[in-house]
């Protein structure tokens, strides 16, 4: 036996970048413990990163190329795959055009370097538009607010949760997620620090969750009229005169515009919709004004929802007005050592440079929503797509009606997937490619680093070496646009690219490189988050669009549906709404033994009150339905949920026939996208509004 090592890096599963230590020995793993050496993280970690070793050792992860055959899968060697691969695509962009492949990206891709780095020469090679990812049933808002305030999608405001005073959070569930678009590992011990210091937490989301239980207040609300709430709270500042635009007033552009839009949503107007008394609503306001330093945080549950776009507007509207964006224990700009945002200044956005074939739905950031993959690929005419390529992703669980994307996926002349696994979207796939992951990767957060609480850096190596036969993603996706143009290659890889952002970027004075991440292997701390918006700012005039005309008009679809909308009818009287499980993440985590045991935690949570009403009793199995399908599932009798709200996870639903994940099949629950309505999205943005989806539940 060998000595025992000891081997550090970043667990790239979650956004909360969480510095580990693992001890191995002769390839085998001895623990896996929270790094207490890791500046940002400082020993927090969570029971996902621990099967790490699982994923790593997991006999179902697949290892080969293989091929669908009428006789099973086989497999088939790289080069077979690669050229079979690219001439397939060439072949049919050739008879129907480049955008006939189709290509979707899951949610790894962003945890992924590599792939971060390499994806744009792939989709150049490619040069196909009908582009989709997991952004556009998450984010997008974030994006598109961003897009149009401060003139890059990517500048993303932080909140500032170790500084401030007095923390919104509206639709997210940091405590079980571990924060999004906030990263900040040990989020519980950061907001218990609030407290601590005298500031106040609350919590306004239709469950009770595990971060409402430990906030000093929680307010339920009815799905989807959170837009409501933050108007009405942004009409009490202008109203009562609370505005201080602090050190940005100079910067503001459309104050008036926003004062004349905002002008009807009076607390009193709207509180019966959203379930809230209108005294809460002024006195929360007040509230954030009066404080030292107040931040609003909202997330998931106010970004998938039909009114997402104004959601995200109205939270930096509201940390704008009370002068807590761009300072100290507010929303805040991170200045990551590898920037995204650099250079973007007066470009266009791509924001509508295209309308989606079917629905006419909007193109943003080289994309299209993912709730209408399956129209494109379904409807015949021009421009329909017959073959895609998934990468990282397993939307048939994860999109809006993802019973649709089956149909799709199955209809299409050639499809291709990059994963680890035989799961419920690759098993459609004629050539799976398996990449390496976890542990056999190097890794640097490319996006995480952006959004993160404080300014840091780091680097991980891979822990084990991969096989011979082995590629890794960005291998996999750089070998397919060779493949695809012709080209020789060119030797570039994703840590030279790296390694010349650092060099060029914000920590370039301080001889920022990959040499010296490499050096560092718990992280560098480059400090608190600073006012930087000023510098940071990309818009053409240099100035903030607190009232962007293109948000200003989508009140007019939240008037029409929220303020109108009373009685939601008989036939569907409860609204749906997702929550994450602490020991699973998204769909593919559940092949671990160790996370998978124990009571099954796919249950239908319900109100005592709306339970007896249905004479459901705990642990009986109850059936939801909506127009797109219907699911069976176990009932969980939970006074934490909002009256006429129900809740199930995301993210399962491992019970297809066909797939190669023997430990997840052993509990698979059930899959709530066979529930959700591709149709519903928030029109602004073309994000999924997965959120208030009207189900039926009765006994099974
Ligand atoms: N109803 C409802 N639906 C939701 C949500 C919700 O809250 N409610 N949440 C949404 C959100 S926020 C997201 S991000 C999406 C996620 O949607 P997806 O990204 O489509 O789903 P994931 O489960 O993240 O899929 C990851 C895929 O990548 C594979 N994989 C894992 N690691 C690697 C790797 O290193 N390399 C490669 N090549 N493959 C890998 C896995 O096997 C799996 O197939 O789901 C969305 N869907
Ligand atoms: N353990 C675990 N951690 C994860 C993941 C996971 O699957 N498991 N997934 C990761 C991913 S991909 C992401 S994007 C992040 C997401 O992280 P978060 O943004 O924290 O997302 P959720 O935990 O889904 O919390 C969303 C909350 O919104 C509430 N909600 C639903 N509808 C509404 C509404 O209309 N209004 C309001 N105000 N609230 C509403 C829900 O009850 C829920 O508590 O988590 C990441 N972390
Ligand atoms: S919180 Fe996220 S980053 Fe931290 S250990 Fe858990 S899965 Fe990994
Ligand atoms: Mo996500």
């Amino acid at each position: 036996m060998s000595e025992i090592k000891t081997h550090y890096r970043t667990c790239n599963i979650c956004e909360a970048m969480c510095g580990l230590e693992i001890r191995h020995q002769d390839g085998n793993i001895l623990s896996i413990k929270g790094d207490a050496d890791d500046p940002f993280s400082r020993g927090h970690i969570c029971p996902k990163a621990v099967a790490l070793q699982d994923f790593y050792n997991d006999k179902d992860r697949l290892k080969t190329p293989i091929r669908r055959t009428t006789d099973g899968w086989q497999a088939i060697s790289w080069d077979e795959a690669f050229a079979e691969i690219a001439n397939r695509f060439r072949g049919i962009q050739d008879a129907h055009g480049k955008d006939a492949v189709g290509v979707y990206l899951g949610n790894p891709n962003a945890h992924n370097f590599g792939n971060a780095i390499m994806l744009p020469r792939f989709f150049k090679a490619l040069g196909t538009n009908n582009r989709y990812s997991s952004a556009s049933a998450d984010q997008l808002p974030h994006h598109v607010a961003s897009n149009y305030m401060l003139g890059a999608g990517m500048l993303i405001p932080i909140p500032d949760i170790d500084h401030t005073d007095f923390m919104l959070i509206i639709g997210a569930n940091p405590i079980v997620s571990n924060g999004s678009l906030m990263t900040a590992p040990g989020v519980g011990k950061r907001l218990k620090a609030i407290q601590q210091r005298g500031g106040k937490v609350v919590v306004v989301d239709p469950r009770r969750t595990e971060t409402a239980r430990k906030a000093d207040q929680h307010l339920f609300i009815r799905p989807e009229t959170d837009a409501l709430m933050l108007l009405a709270m942004v009409h009490t500042l202008i109203d009562e005169g609370l505005v201080d635009l602090g050190h940005l007033a100079p910067l503001i552009e459309g104050y008036e515009r926003l004062g004349d839009a905002v002008g009807p949503y009076s607390p009193e107007r709207v509180a019966d919709a959203c379930g809230i008394a209108a005294d809460t609503l002024r006195g929360l306001a007040r509230e954030m004004a009066a404080a030292n330093s107040a931040v609003c945080y909202s997330r998931m549950g106010a970004s998938t929802q039909s009114f997402g776009g104004l959601c995200q507007w109205l939270t930096n509207v509201l940390n704008i007005l009370t002068g807590n964006f761009d300072s100290r224990g507010g929303a805040m700009f991170t200045q990551p050592a590898f920037d995204l945002v650099r250079n973007k200044k007066g470009k266009p956005s791509s924001y509508g440079r295209y309308e989606s074939r079917v629905r006419k739905l909007p193109f943003f950031n080289g994309e299209f929503p993912v709730a209408t993959l399956a129209d494109e690929i379904l409807t015949p005419g021009d421009g329909q797509i017959r073959a895609m390529i998934t990468i990282a992703g397993n939307p048939v669980l994860s999109s809006p009606d993802g019973g649709s994307l089956e149909k799709a996926f199955e209809s299409l002349d050639f499809m291709v997937s990059v994963d680890i696994y035989l799961n419920e979207t690759t098993r459609y796939a004629d050539i799976i490619l398996p990449a390496t992951t976890g542990l056999e990767v190097s890794h640097f957060d490319v996006f995480f680093n952006s959004f993160a609480v404080r300014n840091t850096a780091k680097f991980s190596e891979p822990l084990f070496a991969k096989s011979e036969d082995q590629k890794h993603d960005w291998e996999i996706l750089k070998e397919l646009a060779l493949h695809l143009t012709g080209l020789e290659d060119d030797g570039v890889t994703p840590e030279m690219m790296l390694d010349g952002g650092l060099r060029h970027g914000a920590y370039a004075d301080q001889g920022m490189s990959l040499e010296k991440l490499k050096a560092n292997p718990h992280g560098l701390d480059l400090g608190p988050l600073q006012p930087c918006l000023e510098k940071r700012l990309q818009t053409e005039d240099g100035r903030i669009h607190i009232a962007p005309p293109l948000f200003v008009e989508d009140l007019n679809r939240l008037d029409a549906f929220a303020l109108t909308e009373t009685d939601q009818g008989t036939e569907y009287p409860f609204s749906m709404i997702s929550r994450r499980l602490p020991r699973s993440h998204n769909t593919w985590t559940q092949n671990s033994h160790r996370l998978i045991k124990g009571k099954n935690p796919c249950t239908l949570k319900i109100n005592s009150a709306d339970a007896q009403r249905l004479g459901l009793e705990d642990g009986q199995t109850a059936r939801v339905a909506s127009p797109t399908g219907s699911i069976q599932l176990p009932v969980e009798i939970d006074d934490d949920m909002f009256e006429g709200v129900v809740s199930i996870p995301q993210g399962w639903g491992h019970n297809r026939p066909q797939t190669g994940m023997s430990i997840a099949e052993s509990q698979p629950g059930e899959s709530i996208n066979d529930v959700t309505d591709r149709q519903r999205i928030d029109a602004l943005t073309g994000n999924a509004a997965f959120n208030g989806t009207r189900v039926s539940i009765q006994a099974a």
